[in-house]
């Protein structure tokens, strides 16, 4: 197989998604590092359109196989925000210490079975003989009471998951990997590309 250029420019899912990937044998790099720079408009209402947004804009610029992920943090009990605006949330340059804490904030009170949350995950992958594929996945947890943890990034200090007792920033990332939305949605395009024998003579 040849290489995978990935449509992100948040340097916390690629360092997650070359770990997940690590075992594949091909070479996952950024859009950056393929010398593509856009600004891509994520105008899409749910993850797989805004994924394939992302996979479509890079594709256009690129003959090697182009992957995106578009994910997103749903609190049941704010009726699924910030979904699938959760960059968007309270401003993209707004940090995350700030972000973590307006939410905590809209949660006082709530208790623990009513803090229920789910990272979500699409992955799009936009072949050079120009098939899409669109695959999703998700991790269950629930919201923490204070941010905990310095591993991951964005939302990670305050999604709780119960089955480790500790959030995924407190998971080493060969752990999130395991359990996460992006790991499991990661592994499911595996599967999906290695049936399309044809991407692998490129
Ligand atoms: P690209 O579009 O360039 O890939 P982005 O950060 O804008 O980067 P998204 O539009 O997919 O990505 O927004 C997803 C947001 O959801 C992301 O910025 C985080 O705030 C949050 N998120 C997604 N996965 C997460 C994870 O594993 N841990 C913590 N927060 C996560």
């Amino acid at each position: 197989m040849g290489r995978i250029v990935f449509a992100t420019g948040n340097a916390g899912k690629i360092r997650e998604i070359n770990g997940i990937m690590s075992d594949t044998g091909m070479e996952v790099v950024s859009m950056k590092d393929a010398g593509i720079r856009m600004d891509i408009e994520e105008n899409g209402s749910t993850y797989e359109e805004n994924a394939l947004i992302k996979a479509r804009a890079v594709a256009s610029m690129t003959k090697d196989i182009v992957m995106a992920d578009d994910s997103g943090l749903e609190i049941d009990y704010l009726n699924k925000e910030p979904g699938v605006y959760s960059a968007r949330y309270l401003g993209e340059d707004t940090s995350y210490r700030i972000k973590n804490a307006d939410l905590i904030r809209r949660l006082e009170g709530v208790p623990d079975d009513q803090r229920t949350a789910r990272f979500v995950c699409a992955i799009a992958a936009v072949l050079p003989n120009g098939r899409e594929l669109t695959v999703r996945a998700a991790i269950e947890g629930r919201i923490g009471y204070e941010e905990k943890g310095e591993n991951g990034f964005g939302y990670d200090p305050i999604f709780y998951v119960p089955e480790f007792r500790k959030t995924t920033a407190e998971l080493t990332e060969a752990e999130k990997n395991e359990v996460s939305h992006r790991g499991k949605a990661l592994r499911l395009m595996k599967e999906e590309l290695r049936g399309y024998e044809d991407i692998t003579c490129q």
